[in-house]
């Protein structure tokens, strides 16, 4: 493995579905983390980025140009998306050699557009190894609107599952744009995230309500509360805490995830205990 000296800061990897807030939480928590006098480097690693509003150490469009990609291959927008994330994966030692040497307290890695492209290339597993380093982790972000039916909150549980089976880190899922819902539905998705029972009778209520066939649609419930109901024995994943980079809600709780995992950054320890009890109680809970 390149590098490796045990002074590169941990990383956290960004995922979740095309338009869920990734690139926004990037720029958020790398501005909030000043106030704290906790460094927080980033790294861009979305090759089809239109801009990027943080300050990068390194940024693959240096590397890999989508429009280039399309012109020189002769690819569409889509087949040049898939190219370029293995072009980037192939080229891992090179961006780990630039990232070598950095001290911060924590590098925060925004993913391409579409979690495919991260999570389930086959060089992407090479890409998190060499870039982690054996200190990293995910955080996987739900999409609100889709968050607020149980069928579409459920999808979201398992495809978080399903990357974090595939890229093998520990994951923390957390609500992205939580300001953009209503109290009632803000809570009830909480509850969710918390309560399989009370996720599984809004499942039932759900399904019964749009499927005619009931036996058909009590399967369904039941195949996929079951494996929700494994993955929370297996303690994979439990819950899921509500973020919101426009308001600057929950970003400590992404930072002590951090810290709970890595260690370290502890001069600034008191600082974030007290703003995660400060925000718990901005979200009312
Ligand atoms: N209200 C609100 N909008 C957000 C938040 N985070 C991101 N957005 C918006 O969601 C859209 C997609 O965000 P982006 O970060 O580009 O998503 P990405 O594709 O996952 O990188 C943009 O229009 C953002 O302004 C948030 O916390 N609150
Ligand atoms: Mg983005």
């Amino acid at each position: 493995m390149a590098g490796g000296d045990g002074t590169n800061p941990p990383v956290l990897f960004v995922v979740g579905t095309a338009g869920a807030g990734k690139s926004t939480l990037v720029t958020s928590f790398q501005r909030w983390s000043r106030f704290l006098e906790v460094d927080v480097l980033a790294v861009n690693l979305d090759p089809g980025a239109e801009r990027v509003h943080y300050d990068t150490e390194f940024d693959v469009r240096d590397l890999v140009s989508l429009s280039e990609v399309m012109d020189e291959y002769d690819l569409g927008p889509n087949g040049a998306q898939i190219l370029a994330a293995d072009l980037v994966a192939a080229q891992a030692y090179d961006i780990q050699d630039e990232l070598e040497g950095l001290s911060g307290d924590l590098l925060i890695i925004d993913t391409p557009g579409q979690v495919e492209l991260f999570a389930f290339r086959e060089a992407s597993n090479h890409l998190v190894e060499v870039l982690g380093q054996d200190r990293s982790a995910l955080i996987f972000l739900f999409d609100p609107m889709l968050s607020r039916s149980a069928s579409g909150f459920v999808s979201q549980m398992l495809l978080s599952n399903i990357v974090h089976f595939r890229l093998g880190q520990p994951t923390a899922n957390f609500l992205s744009k939580a300001d953009l819902l209503e109290p009632d539905d803000l809570e009830r998705v909480l509850e969710w995230g918390e309560r399989l029972d009370v996720l599984e009778a809004a499942l039932f209520e759900e399904s019964s309500a749009r499927l005619a066939d009931d036996v058909a649609a009590g399967q369904r419930v039941e195949f996929a509360i079951g494996q929700l109901r494994m993955m929370e024995q297996a303690q994979i994943q439990p819950g899921l805490i509500p973020l919101s980079s426009e308001e600057e809600e929950g970003l400590a709780d992404i930072l002590s995830f951090a810290q709970n995992l890595f260690g370290g950054m502890a001069d600034t320890r008191d600082g974030f205990a007290a703003d995660i009890e400060h925000e718990r109680d901005d979200w009312g809970a």
